[in-house]
């Protein structure tokens, strides 16, 4: 019998608190937590789902900076788990813009009527295992207490933005905005010196649209960044419908590749062909766009000399296209193998550097020193005058929306205390010590390496099959143990180890955040590799998992009763 579900009205701002009983706490409502939702109920199953924003959508709710777009082609970003919604739903471009991306995540949240579990405008402050009771106790900044069996943190990867510590920032007389908390009502750039700190995906992306608008546009490039231009065009009709003729048998092959994206990954190594050879599968890569350069040959990401012809190409992609010597010098990556940072998609940013009212200031020459009242101060005492600055900045990844959840396991035990030397769980979907806690792409799970809506149905599926077996079998706590986490965490490093990414000092690594341990956090090992591991620990049984009570006893007590 699922637990008693007080009111399912969506929530209204000035709600009274709910204190209620749950099968089921969901938190956060991005495309994790509406399939989540989705799934428990049709388990039949009672849940209540928080999010801190007022819509669904979540990194597409937040993120509404210029020119934020999608860079996993629309036809394979999206829900695969209805065959009407895949089928009738439109794609207006090749790569999907937010707003497009957002109204699908408002279409869905409709069309399956999800909102009414939804509290919207409600952040979780606190999730705590009550050991007596076998309960998770979740509370929130509006004075909800909740109880449930089950704890599913749908918090993403990307989402607790980062601001920099930089002395100064206060003093700034202008506005500051960061792009992964852009206003809703927009920003109006037009004319104003606007600068921009950061050169990531979102910065890449925002750059050549806020040049368009704005008077002047500072970039502030402490590393620079491989970048592989979009192409991204209006959805052409016959490729649509290309994919909707076999949706679902492409969906399924998708699954079983490395990234979860369906795209011609070459079966051969960069070395083994010609150099001209070489250069022409480059061009006709750079030509298609997107990142399925990356996939130009078998070994870019696990040998260096390989990796360097891929570098070297875009290296020179740069300089044939930014006229200025010195900028384009400045611009091109050289301390890290291509790939090791997210390879960037862009739709004109280094042509965006010809333009008379773009310029780049190199942070490693001369870094910022503090924000000052009129500008940027740089260590060489120049103030580079701004009437805005955007902060492309990034996120606390991976961990961060989980850490700032407030989550206590056994023993009162904090997720922070424990993952103090960097997160460590169980398939990125549970940690020791945490019963009956799940996180939709944790740490330890292919997640950002992978075509997220891919991954994210994996895990709710993966979870929801748990779920229902629980409940078949009587069993009232899973969790893993601490030896297959151990075991688990020593193989996602071996794999890591085994590639290029961790010479790189970068987010996946947790290096953008000053003191966060230095630890590989994605799974590398490939989505289709991950997913067969998944289904074989299930299929057997939930190897790795206690349970309890084991099964066996469950049935055996529930056939006496
Ligand atoms: O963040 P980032 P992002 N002073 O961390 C710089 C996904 N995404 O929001 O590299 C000066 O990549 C920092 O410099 P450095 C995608 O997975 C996807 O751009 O640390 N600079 C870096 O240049 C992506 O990877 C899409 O030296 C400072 C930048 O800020 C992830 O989100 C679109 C600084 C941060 O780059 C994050 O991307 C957008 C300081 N104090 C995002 N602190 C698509 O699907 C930081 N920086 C296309």
């Amino acid at each position: 019998m699922p637990d008693a579900q007080p009111h399912s009205d969506a929530s209204p701002a000035d709600r009274p608190p709910e204190i209620a009983a749950f099968d089921v706490v969901v938190v956060g409502a991005g495309f994790g937590g509406l399939y989540m939702l989705h799934r428990l109920r049709g388990l039949g199953l009672s849940a209540r789902v928080f999010e801190a924003a007022d819509g669904v959508g979540g990194t597409w709710y937040w993120n509404r900076y210029p020119g934020a777009r999608c860079d996993v082609e629309s036809m394979q970003y999206s829900y695969s788990f209805s065959e009407e919604l895949q089928q009738e739903w439109h794609w207006p471009e090749r790569f999907s813009a937010q707003p497009d991306i957002l109204r699908y995540a408002n279409h869905v949240a409709d069309r399956f009527d999800l909102r009414r579990d939804i509290r919207f405008e409600t952040r979780v402050t606190s999730v705590a295992w009550d050991e007596a009771a076998e309960r998770w106790t979740v509370e929130t900044d509006r004075g909800d207490r909740i109880t449930a069996r089950f704890c599913i943190m749908a918090t993403g990867c990307l989402s607790a933005a980062r601001m920099p510590d930089i002395p100064g920032l206060d003093s700034f007389e202008g506005d500051t905005y960061h792009t992964g908390h852009w206003p809703h009502e927009g920003v109006d750039l037009a004319g104003r010196r606007v600068a921009v700190i950061g050169t990531g995906s979102s910065a890449i992306q925002a750059i050549p649209v806020i040049a368009e608008q704005a008077g002047h546009v500072t970039v502030f490039q402490r590393t620079p960044n491989f970048s592989i231009p979009s192409r991204n065009k209006p959805m052409d009709a016959e490729y649509e419908n290309l994919w909707k003729s076999d949706y679902r048998a492409r969906r399924l092959k998708a699954r079983t590749m490395r990234n979860g994206i369906l795209y011609h990954l070459n079966d051969k190594g960069a070395m083994e062909v010609s150099e001209e050879d070489r250069l022409r599968e480059y061009e006709a890569r750079w030509e298609g766009g997107g990142i399925a350069f990356m996939a130009a040959y078998n070994n870019l990401a696990l040998d260096a000399e390989a990796n360097r012809t891929a570098a070297d190409f875009v290296r020179e992609k740069i300089r044939s296209i930014v006229r200025d010597p010195a900028k384009a010098e400045a611009l091109m990556p050289r301390d890290y193998p291509i790939g090791t940072k997210r390879i960037c998609v862009d739709t004109d940013y280094f042509e965006t550097f010809n333009r008379d009212n773009v310029s780049l200031v190199d942070l490693r020459k001369t870094p910022i020193e503090a924000i000052a009242p009129k500008g940027v101060r740089t260590t060489d005492g120049t103030v580079h005058e701004a009437d805005a600055i955007v902060f492309a900045t990034g996120f606390d990844a991976m961990t961060g929306a989980l850490l700032k959840a407030g989550i206590r396991g056994r023993g009162g035990l904090a997720l922070a205390d424990k993952w103090e030397e960097g997160p460590r769980s169980y398939l990125g979907l549970m940690v020791a010590g945490f019963p009956n806690l799940f996180t939709i792409t944790g740490p330890g799970s292919p997640s950002v390496l992978s075509n997220m809506m891919v991954s994210i149905e994996q895990h709710v599926d993966w979870i929801a099959d748990c779920l229902a077996y629980l409940g078949a079998t009587g069993v009232r706590t899973i969790e893993a143990t601490q030896e297959a986490e151990d075991a688990w965490v020593a193989h996602g490093m071996e794999v890591a180890n085994r590639t290029l990414y961790p010479r790189a000092a970068s987010w996946y690594m947790g290096a953008n955040i000053p003191g966060k341990p230095r630890v590989f956090m994605p799974y590398i090992g490939g989505v289709g590799v991950y997913r067969e591991k998944c289904d074989e620990i299930a299929a057997k049984g939930y190897e790795g998992f206690r349970l309890s009570p084991p099964p066996a006893t469950a049935a055996r007590a529930e056939a006496a009763e």
